[in-house]
């Protein structure tokens, strides 16, 4: 039985991996979550899970050394999935430090764990381990909107916000520990993944929530920055294959060719809402383009993104499967019957954090 130590998998992406990884493989591996509880994770996402035998919650920093030393001496980790990271570009912006600290340190700190419990005295590893390092197309910087460019495994990397600096510099530790030690890794690079258990100050799963209150959805700039949208579901699955039938040391960029302007995406979103509502729900009225407000732009607001997924198709078989119109109605769906969810996720902190991010906009 493989045994997984999956970080971060209290998040957003994590969580629906972990919900993938049970479906997929139910009992035939085991998984340990490990994740600090930042505001980001939440526990209520795994309550499905937490009661079968091949799950354990760890409650830990990956950046504290002992602690991640101690969940690979009790077990015999075969593959370390890595997701646990700072992940929101606006509050890089505004407090850049833990960005570092928990993306760049964090990763030495599991890259150096890993290789410890798996490395052999002649310095080669243990059969078939393996961690995959989970990042995203940020790192690549910024593509003309006009053009047909992409970004290729072989683009060069060139990330602007703090967010991404941090995870271009995770990604070249991976990198460094594949070129210095052969130590057996991959890593992916993702466009912006959107579904169930996304943490409201994300675009989506933000605007969805405000449309539903009748508050005012606020634009960055003139809404036209374009990004590549991908169900979370595909990106679990395109995880999982990569990890077992890519080939180890290579890079592997994962996106859907779904570019949408971001006021096109708010566009399919009311619409969606208003198809979605019945006519007796009194939040079918809130839900309207009048709510758009276009609000000052994100400081250095990356343009446009756009994976080219040539390889992992042609290599691996993986294409996202989940079309954006019917990801959306899942997701909605999805919000639409977890309410309390969404009402916990958005007490307490979240509304410091909204008038904070938003008041002088
Ligand atoms: P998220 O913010 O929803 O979740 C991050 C998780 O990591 C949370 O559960 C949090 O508690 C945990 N965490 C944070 N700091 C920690 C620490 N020091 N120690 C242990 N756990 C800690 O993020 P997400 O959107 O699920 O992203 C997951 C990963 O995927 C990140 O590495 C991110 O860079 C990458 N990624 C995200 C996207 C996207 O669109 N969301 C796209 C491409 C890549
Ligand atoms: O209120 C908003 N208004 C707005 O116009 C917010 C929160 C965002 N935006 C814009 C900014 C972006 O152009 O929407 C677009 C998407 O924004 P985010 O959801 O913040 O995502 P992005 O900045 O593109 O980064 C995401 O994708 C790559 C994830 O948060 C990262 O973790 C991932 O690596």
């Amino acid at each position: 039985m493989r045994t997984y130590l999956v970080t971060g998998g209290a998040g957003f992406i994590g969580s629906n991996y972990i919900h993938y990884m049970f479906k997929k493989y139910d009992n035939e591996i085991r998984i340990i979550n490990v994740d600090a509880l930042t505001y980001a994770g939440n526990l209520e996402n795994l309550k499905s899970v937490e009661d079968r035998e091949n799950y354990t919650f760890v409650k830990a920093d990956i950046c504290d050394r002992e602690a991640i030393e101690a969940v690979f001496a009790a077990n015999d980790i075969d593959r370390v999935v890595h997701f646990a990271a700072e992940s929101h570009v606006d509050r890089s912006i505004r407090n850049p430090e833990v960005f570092v600290r928990t993306n760049v340190l964090g990763t030495a700190v599991m890259l150096n764990c890993a290789k410890a419990a798996w490395e052999l005295p002649d310095g080669s590893f243990k059969a078939d381990k393996k961690f995959l390092h989970v990042s995203t197309d940020e790192v690549y910087g910024s593509l003309p909107e006009d053009d047909e460019a992409f970004f290729y495994e072989t683009t060069p990397y060139a990330p602007h916000s703090p967010y991404a600096a941090s995870k271009a510099s995770s990604d070249m530790l991976v990198r460094a520990y594949m070129d210095t030690y052969r130590f057996p890794a991959n890593i992916t690079n993702c466009s912006n993944n959107y579904g169930p258990y996304q943490f409201p100050e994300k675009f989506i799963p933000l605007m969805i929530n405000n449309a539903l209150q009748g508050k005012p959805l606020p634009v960055y700039g003139d809404g036209k920055n374009v990004r590549d949208w991908l169900y979370v579901e595909d990106h679990a699955k395109a995880i999982d294959m990569v990890q077992e039938q890519g080939r180890l040391f290579e890079t592997y960029n994962i996106g859907g060719h779904n570019e949408k302007q971001n006021i096109e995406i708010l566009d399919i979103i009311i619409e969606t809402l208003q198809g979605m509502l019945p006519a007796e729900d009194p939040r079918k009225a809130l839900v309207s383009r009048d709510l758009i407000t276009y609000v000052e732009d994100r400081k250095g607001h990356d343009r446009r993104y756009a994976i080219a997924p040539d390889k992992i198709k042609e290599q691996i078989g993986w294409y996202p499967e989940t079309m954006f119109k019917e990801g959306i109605k899942k997701t909605i769906a999805w919000f639409f019957e977890n309410e309390e969810w969404m009402k916990n996720a958005t007490s307490g902190d979240y509304q410091k954090y909204y008038t904070e991010m938003y008041e002088n906009k």
